[in-house]
């Protein structure tokens, strides 16, 4: 939603204030974006606090710098207050129901007898990059702390269902976590995939992250993960998988989670679609991890900057970097291949000669030819940002 007549800076601290309270039931001035704390949860390291409850928490940068995040420090994003806080695998089931032949109740151990399966891939929250957003939309104030990138092993959720048997004219797999609503009228979080799009060889029920079981705030014991899409289908502390007959009708797929039905996702700034879609597949992103923006350098001195580039499931075909405002591009070098669902590291030799104010930028394009829009695309909920970002580096 566009707010008419409120600075930017007034308007997060609105949200910020809105959240706090929200939150503790007091006003906590130091929660507004923009001035965030950096909090430590079970198992996590020191992340930026958006909001405590439900926990939305962002990674700083400098994370980024090592082509694997770290299980630690991976952004935490949950829905609704009520999350597990504690799961028994004694008593814990993967439950598949529904259209199937055979009901299932897997433990973990019968869901580590599928085969196993592996690969890097991006997560990104599908809010990611929106407090950059002009003018603000509501909704998480994030930086680009939501997203990370992550090898995953698990199975295949194909094969899980092939075992419990898809009865004809089903349509849809209906997932659904631990987490519960803080009051009967609060929607569940739920969401469905097609069934075509459900038995893609690469969807996967993951039961590791690096090598390690899941922190419970990124969904132990098992979540989905769906490459190349939006964070928002990788269900967390998966429990329960329904294969329905009929479209699934939820809020999290009706009302929430869409994007305008146009070529760009983007509408004019300020106005409201005239139809909308479910978000799916992530845009063609590239960004720079160091120095950070408004770091300070040494004229004459050589440094290289880096950082990072992925693309919504077709790897990164170029990357090019400009060190005067989009003037000039040139192509940096790519860093290790890991596939298409990894990111990319960049890097680029830069040797500034005057002092001054240097405005840098990042262009990643994929193997389709999608690439990023020099300005923003808008749309209302603050989605898809992939705006090619403006540095400055500051030359002394
Ligand atoms: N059960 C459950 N799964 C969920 C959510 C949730 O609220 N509940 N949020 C989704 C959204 S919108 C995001 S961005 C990711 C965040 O995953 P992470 O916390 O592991 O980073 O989880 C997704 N899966
Ligand atoms: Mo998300």
């Amino acid at each position: 939603m566009h707010l008419p007549g409120i600075t930017r800076r007034d308007f997060l601290k609105a949200v910020g204030v809105t959240t706090a309270m929200a939150a503790t039931g007091t006003l906590s001035p130091v929660l507004y974006a923009g001035e965030r704390r950096l909090e430590t949860y079970p198992e996590k390291a020191d992340l930026l606090l958006l909001t405590a409850r439900p926990p939305q928490l962002e990674t700083p940068l400098k994370y980024f710098k090592e082509l694997i995040t770290p299980n630690e420090a991976l952004f935490v994003r949950w829905h609704l207050a009520n999350i597990p806080t504690s799961v028994d695998l004694a008593t814990w089931r993967l439950v598949v129901h529904g259209e199937v032949e055979n009901a299932l109740s897997l433990t973990l151990d019968d869901l580590k007898r599928f085969e196993k399966i592996e690969y890097t891939a991006v997560i990104q929250c599908a809010g990611n990059g929106r407090s950059f957003f002009d003018p603000p939309v509501f909704g998480g104030q994030w930086l680009n702390g939501a997203m990370g990138n992550v090898t995953w092993s698990g199975v295949r959720l194909r094969d899980v269902l092939k075992r419990a048997g898809i009865k004809a004219g089903a349509q849809e797999v209906i997932f659904k976590g631990l987490d519960n609503p803080p009051l009967p009228t609060v929607p569940g979080f739920a969401k469905s995939l097609a069934l075509d799009k459900a038995q893609e060889d690469e969807i996967m029920i993951a039961y590791e992250m690096n090598g390690r079981e899941l922190p419970l705030l990124n969904g132990y014991p098992v979540r989905l993960v769906v490459p190349g899409w939006y964070a928002t289908y990788w269900v967390k502390s998966l429990s329960d998988m329904e294969v329905a007959a009929q479209p699934f009708e939820g809020f999290w797929k009706k009302s929430a989670y869409r994007i305008p039905d146009t070529a760009c996702g983007c509408v004019e700034p300020g106005s409201t679609p005239a139809k909308t879609i479910p978000i799916t597949r992530m845009t063609t992103r590239s960004l720079l991890i160091n120095p950070q923006d408004g770091s300070r350098l040494k004229a004459g001195r050589p440094i290289e900057l880096m950082g990072v580039a992925f693309s919504g499931g077709y790897g990164i075909k170029e990357v090019s970097v400009s060190v005067n405002g989009g003037l000039d591009w040139r192509p940096a070098r790519l860093g290790k291949d890991l596939g298409r669902h990894s990111w990319v590291q960049w890097y680029y030799p830069m040797k500034p000669q005057k002092a001054g104010s240097y405005d840098v930028r990042v262009r990643a394009v994929n193997s389709i030819g999608e690439s990023q829009p020099l300005d923003s695309l808008w749309n209302p909920a603050g989605y898809l940002w992939n705006k090619i970002e403006r540095n400055t580096l500051i030359v002394v």
